[in-house]
Parts: structure tokens; C-alpha cells; sequence
């Protein structure tokens, strides 16, 4: 029997004790980490409730790798590490794809799976759910750590925000273990143990010589060009880019999700001339864009036979000379680099040859006129330019909602007939062109911004997250989905040549994605002609309302592998 003395020490001990769940809360707090993408289950649980009590956002998605989706995008548009929630082995290898992704773009995010007990998994004794998750990890991610200690949680947050969003951004991977969570430790102890994280992307100034070199190879250009990237995006440097570039007066290419950091209407904007300008320009000024497989490695046909001089402004000192020689590395981050060159560009600096502004102009406008008569068609069942002419316009009309767009035929389309005006406003399948991430980034774009978001995707696509349509609808988000249904991939109208089984890149003929929506309470409707479509759009934006609109298209009116069929082998053996 305890003495009344000794009961009273328990009573106030107890009272100041706090546990492995409370801690990870505090620490996600006191960083100003206040939404959650995740799947619940063991041993998380009661992390996501009790998170969800503390009042962070908790959105439980129906498959962890569309919540993985969620936070990578949510790390690219705010800044701050998006965080996806797992269950061990099977959940945390769903959300690792996202981890991986999140990497490869250099967006930040913090993957937090629960994991078995070490003594049973290192011993291979057949755990509950059991795998090393950390060193699955590791290669797929630019960093990962695992927490033992209640003690450590504040550490263990610190290191893995720090990871995420310094240098170049990426993903993490923050293991903890079923038994962290119910570990106990003394509250004042536990509240002294947290970091909260200072300056947790530091400003890399590039070197005042680095910025002279650059602007002394500019200056010497008679066909500049200026190709911004999504870490220009990212950068939310946006007004100092935007005076950077029209200080230069160079052309400019927004990659793919650099779109509307600069309106593509920009008298500079080179969008629509990209072939001539990428083989004609003689100096190119990358910023925040790699010379990969989306710009052809910087050399070969693309890029045509003058010689070029290169200019990259990047974080990543590695990147430099990864393709092709570059002239002018500048390394820092986009926001002090930008100012830097604006800082130090004579106040009369001059404005490139007209003969290579108006080449690049004419080009442009001979490309903007071939098109328009293309979107202005009123066929059924429609094209894509059909469909994509009046949902140009819809952006137009609307520049603040959020453009998500994944597909073949319905990612390139879209990309190129889509017109942006405000930065981070396109969100799309980044540097793997991966399948997937469309409603994890619709849903994450309309929690992260409160903007209404219009998703654009192939059918093939959005089968890929299709079952999130649900958890739109249980969120009650504003987000309408256009699903450019071709009956297929690239095309519904393959056969198979040897057999009863259907062709393999086509899907059951006149499907109605519409049903999906209807099913969880959400507005379906089926649109066959641009006028349906039109309206059905609108109607969607001005309710709010979860809308899912399956646009019929011709199934015959995609090629394969869109834009990127050249990447595609064939065999020469192929029977004709
Ligand atoms: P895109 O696909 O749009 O061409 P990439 O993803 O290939 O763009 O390139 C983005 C680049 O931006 C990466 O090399 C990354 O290191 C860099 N980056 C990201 N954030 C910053 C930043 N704040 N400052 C400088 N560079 C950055
Ligand atoms: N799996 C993943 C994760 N990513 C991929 N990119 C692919 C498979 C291969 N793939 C593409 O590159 S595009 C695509 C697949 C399956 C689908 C294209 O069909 P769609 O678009 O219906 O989405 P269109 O409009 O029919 O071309
Ligand atoms: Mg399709």
C-alpha cells in the first residue's frame, strides 16, 4: 500500500509525464507543421487522432501513396516539409514511390512510417508487418533516420525538416518504432528535448565573381534565352524573376511547371516558339531547371548545330557540367541569385538584337494562329483540342485556380494549349512523368491554398488514384476533375491481333468516370460536345462542389506515348 505522501508524488509525477505520440505532436507543432497527408492503422493510429486533436489537419487518404503525392506536392508549393503518414512494411513501401518522387523533383517532405520492433526485425524473428524500413529507405531518399529515444523526437523532427528543405530539397524518411509512441518521460523534460528549428533553409549567397562571370556571358549573347524550371517556381522569388528577366529583355521558356511564374501571355515568353528558340539561341540561362531528358541533355537535334554557352543558376554545385560544359555556374539559391544579377546589371543595360526578339515574336505568333482554329472546334465526340480550347478559357477566366494535369496525349495537350498566368499554379508528373499523382496533388493543392483546383487528366491516368475521389468528397474540397476519356492509353482503339482478350493499352469502351463521383455524394456529368463541357466546368467552379466530368474523346484522336514517342523503342522484328 502506498502512504498518502508517496500517492500524492505519483499523482503529480503522472501528471507531469508526457509519451512518444504527445512529443511528435509537439515537435510538428512548435515547426509550424500543421497538416498531415496519411492512412491510419497500426502504430499510428492514435498519432493521427490525437494529432487531429491538437489541431493539426489530418487527411486520411484511401492509399498511402496518393497521401504521398499529397505532401510532396504540399512541400513544393509552401516551402515547408510535406508530411505523409504510414503504417509499417506494406504502407510505408506505398508511400515510399512518393518519397522517391519527391526526391527526384527536389521537393521536401518527410515520410513518417511506424515500424516493428528492431530486436524482432534485425533478428528476422517475423514481426508483425515487419521490414528494415530504414535501410529500404536510404537510397530512395536523401536522407533517413530513425528515433529510439522518447528523448530524441525533437532532434529526430529537427534533423529530418533540416534534411528536406536545405540545399536542395527532397525527401526524408523519419522511422519510429511502435514503441517509441508509448514510451514515458518526464513533460518539462520532453518540452526542453524539442527543436525548434531555426532558419531551417539558409540563404546560399553565390559568389559576387559568379555573378560578373554570368552576366558578362549574357551580355555577350546575340541570341540569349532564358529557361526558368520548377526550382524557380519553388524559389518564390517571383517578382525579382519576373524583373530579372524583363531587365534582360532575353526570350523566356517556362518548363512545365515553371508556367505562370512569368504569364505565358508575356510578350517574352517563348512557350510557343520552343523548338526555334532552344535551336537558334547561342547563350541559354538555365534557373532552377536541369538539363535532363526534358530538355534532350542540353545537346543533339534539339538544340541544333550553333554552338552554345550555358549559364545555370542552381543550389546544387553538383549539378553543374552533368550534361554539357557549363560556362557560367552560378551557385546559390534562386531568391540571393536573382537579386544578385539585378543588383549588379547596369541600369542601361541592353535589350538583346531586335532581329532575334522579333525572329522569336513572329515564330511564336505563326504558332499561336496555326492552333487557334483547332481549339475553337465544336466536334463530337471531341478532339482534344476541342475539349482543351474551352478549359483554356476557363483558366484564363479563372488564373488563380490550380491547373493539376497528368496523362499521355492529355498531359502534352494540356501543357501546351493551357495558358497560365500566376506562378505554381500547374502541378503535374514532374521529372518521371509518373502516373498517379493526380488526385494526391488536387487535394493537397486545395488544402494547402484554399484555390479551387481543376484537374485535367487522362483516364489511364486517374485510375492510378481514382479511389480518392471519395476522400475529395468526404473533405468536401473544391475540385473538379476533367477526365479526357479516350477509352484507353494513348488510344482506345488498339486490337489484339491473336486473341479475345482486349488489346493491352485499352480500358472498357464508353466508361463513365461521372459514376464514380455520384457514388460518394459528389456531382458526375457526362459532357460529349465543348459546350457541355463548358458548362459543366463552370457550373463546378462556381459551386465548389466535388464534380467529376467525364469529357468523351475520340478515340482515335491521341498518338502514342503523346509528345514522347521518340522515347518509345520498337522492335524492328515487329510484324507489320
Ligand atoms: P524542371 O523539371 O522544371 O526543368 P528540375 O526539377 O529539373 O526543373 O530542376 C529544378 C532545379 O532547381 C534543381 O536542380 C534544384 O537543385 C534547383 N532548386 C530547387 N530549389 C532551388 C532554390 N531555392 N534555389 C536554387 N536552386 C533550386
Ligand atoms: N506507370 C506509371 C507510374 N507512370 C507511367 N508514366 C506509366 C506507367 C506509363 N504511362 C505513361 O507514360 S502515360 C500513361 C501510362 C500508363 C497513360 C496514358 O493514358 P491516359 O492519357 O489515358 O492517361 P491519353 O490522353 O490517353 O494519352
Ligand atoms: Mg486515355
Amino acid at each position: 500500500m502506498l502512504n498518502t505522501a508517496q500517492k500524492t508524488e505519483a499523482a503529480g509525477a503522472e501528471q507531469e509525464l508526457t509519451d512518444g505520440f504527445h512529443l511528435v505532436i509537439d515537435a510538428l507543432k512548435l515547426n509550424g507543421i500543421d497538416t498531415i497527408y496519411g492512412v491510419p492503422g497500426i502504430p499510428i493510429t492514435d498519432l493521427g487522432r490525437m494529432a487531429q486533436a491538437s489541431g493539426i489537419r489530418v487527411l486520411s487518404f484511401r492509399h498511402e501513396q496518393n497521401a504521398g503525392y499529397a505532401a510532396a506536392i504540399a512541400g513544393f508549393l509552401t516551402k515547408k516539409p510535406g508530411v505523409c503518414l504510414t503504417v509499417s512494411a506494406p504502407g510505408f513501401l506505398n508511400g515510399l514511390t512518393a518519397l522517391a518522387h519527391a526526391t527526384t523533383n527536389c521537393f521536401p517532405m518527410i515520410l513518417v512510417s511506424g515500424s516493428s520492433e528492431r530486436e524482432i526485425v534485425d533478428l528476422q524473428q517475423g514481426d508483425y508487418e515487419e521490414m528494415d524500413q530504414l535501410a529500404v529507405a536510404k537510397p530512395l531518399c536523401k536522407a533517413a533516420f530513425r528515433v529510439l529515444h522518447a528523448q530524441d523526437i525533437g532532434i529526430g523532427f529537427a534533423r529530418a525538416i533540416r534534411a528536406a528543405v536545405s540545399g536542395r530539397p527532397g525527401g526524408v524518411y523519419l522511422d519510429l518504432p511502435a514503441k517509441l509512441f508509448s514510451q514515458v518521460m518526464n513533460a518539462e523534460a520532453g518540452q526542453k528535448s524539442l527543436v525548434k528549428v531555426i532558419d531551417p533553409a539558409p540563404a546560399q549567397l553565390p559568389a559576387p565573381a559568379a555573378i560578373k562571370r554570368a552576366l558578362d556571358v549574357l551580355k555577350s549573347a546575340k541570341r540569349p534565352l532564358i529557361i526558368l524550371g520548377k526550382g524557380a517556381a519553388y524559389a518564390q522569388a517571383d517578382e525579382a524573376i519576373k524583373n530579372f528577366v524583363e531587365k534582360s529583355g532575353a526570350p523566356f521558356l517556362p518548363m512545365s511547371m515553371a508556367k505562370g511564374l512569368l504569364p505565358d501571355l508575356h510578350p517574352q515568353c517563348a512557350g510557343a516558339a520552343r523548338s526555334t528558340v532552344l535551336k537558334d539561341a547561342d547563350v541559354v540561362m538555365l534557373i532552377g531547371a536541369r538539363l535532363n531528358w526534358l530538355l534532350s541533355h542540353g545537346k543533339g537535334k534539339t538544340w541544333g548545330e550553333a554552338p552554345k554557352k550555358f549559364i545555370q543558376v542552381d543550389i546544387e554545385p553538383k549539378e553543374m557540367d552533368s550534361n554539357v560544359e557549363i560556362a557560367a555556374p552560378v551557385v546559390g539559391d534562386i531568391a540571393s541569385c536573382v537579386s544578385a544579377f539585378l543588383e549588379a546589371m547596369s541600369a542601361n543595360w541592353l535589350a538583346p538584337p531586335t532581329e532575334w526578339t522579333s525572329a522569336v515574336q513572329k515564330k511564336r505568333e505563326e504558332n499561336v494562329a496555326k492552333m487557334a482554329p483547332r481549339l475553337m472546334n465544336n466536334n463530337s465526340p471531341m478532339d482534344y483540342h476541342g475539349a482543351l480550347g474551352v478549359l483554356r478559357t476557363i483558366i484564363k477566366e479563372r488564373p488563380d485556380a490550380i491547373l493539376v494535369n497528368e496523362g499521355a496525349n492529355a498531359l502534352d495537350l494540356t501543357r501546351g494549349v493551357i495558358d497560365m498566368y500566376q506562378p505554381r499554379k500547374r502541378l503535374d508528373v514532374g521529372t518521371w512523368g509518373v502516373m498517379g499523382i493526380g488526385m494526391g496533388s488536387a487535394i493537397a493543392a486545395s488544402v494547402e491554398t484554399g484555390k479551387p483546383v481543376l484537374a485535367i487528366e487522362g483516364d489511364s491516368a486517374f485510375g492510378f488514384s481514382g479511389m480518392e475521389v471519395e476522400t475529395i468528397c468526404r473533405y468536401k474540397l473544391p475540385v473538379c476533375v476533367v477526365i479526357l476519356n479516350n477509352d484507353g492509353i494513348y488510344r482506345g482503339t488498339d486490337l489484339n491481333s491473336a486473341g479475345s482478350d482486349p488489346a493491352t493499352t485499352v480500358f472498357v469502351k464508353g466508361a463513365r468516370y461521372d459514376k464514380m463521383m455520384e457514388a460518394f455524394g459528389g456531382v458526375g456529368v457526362n459532357a460529349t460536345t465543348p459546350d457541355e463541357l463548358k458548362r459543366a466546368v463552370n457550373e463546378a467552379m462556381d459551386s465548389g462542389k466535388p464534380t467529376l466530368i467525364n469529357a468523351v474523346i475520340d478515340p482515335a484522336a491521341g498518338s502514342e506515348s503523346g509528345r514522347i514517342g521518340n522515347l518509345n523503342p520498337q522492335s524492328v522484328l515487329k510484324k507489320k
